[in-house]
């Protein structure tokens, strides 16, 4: 007889965010719950590559994300990456060349309307499974391919201004090699949705 262990992990995923408003947002990055902006963390030399999706063309290289560098003003769209105007989005991959703990993944973002609030799915993978898929495009969905969903991140307001800075924070995602950051518009009134992204850090244990 052989007997089957059922393993059952529950994962504990807290995912926080902050919200500076028009009024206050400034330069410095400051918020309550979540720390500014790092210029030296597990993300700093990871490889970013573009997997859907096209950047616009006022937008920084993909690299902007992991530089330390942030914009000064609340529509700076050099300092920022954003996918293409009237896209919905786009789908981008982070790798670390070899599994890291991963304490937090930090997204920070600015602008002064709709294209402040973040909303991205979060996945990571090892890259061990036999179907794992390193290009998952939109249509194809990576938690059938190799890649764990870690997250929903949204910081929509329910009500109220869109516009400011925001960071978003989700922790505890484990050990993993790669991240999959799947990322959306968010609105579809015009064609100004898409998210001005100025840093996104990665802290590892
Ligand atoms: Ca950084
Ligand atoms: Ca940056």
């Amino acid at each position: 007889m052989i007997s089957v262990a059922k393993i059952i992990v529950v994962l504990l995923l807290v995912v926080v965010f902050d919200h500076n408003p028009n009024s206050t947002a400034n330069r410095d990055f400051k918020f309550k719950n979540i720390p500014s902006p790092s210029k030296d963390d597990a993300a700093t030399h990871a490889k970013l590559t573009l997997i859907d999706g096209d950047l616009d063309g006022g937008s920084a290289e993909l690299a902007a994300l992991t530089d330390g560098r942030l914009p000064r003003d609340e529509d700076e769209p050099g300092s920022n990456v954003y996918f293409r105007a009237g896209s919905s989005g786009g789908r981008f991959r982070m790798d670390f060349g070899s599994p890291i703990d991963i304490a937090q993944v930090n997204s920070y973002s600015w602008h002064p309307s709709s294209r402040g609030p973040q909303l991205y799915k979060l996945y990571a993978a090892d890259g061990s499974d036999p179907k794992f898929n390193l290009d998952p495009k939109r249509g194809v969905d990576p938690a059938s391919c190799g890649w764990k969903l870690i997250a929903l991140v949204s910081t929509l307001p329910d009500t109220g201004e869109m516009g400011g800075q925001y960071a978003a924070s989700v922790s505890d995602l484990g050990k993993h090699r790669y991240l999959l950051f799947d990322v959306y518009v968010t609105e579809l009134y015009d064609n100004w949705g898409n998210t001005f992204y100025s840093e996104i850090d990665v802290i590892s244990k």
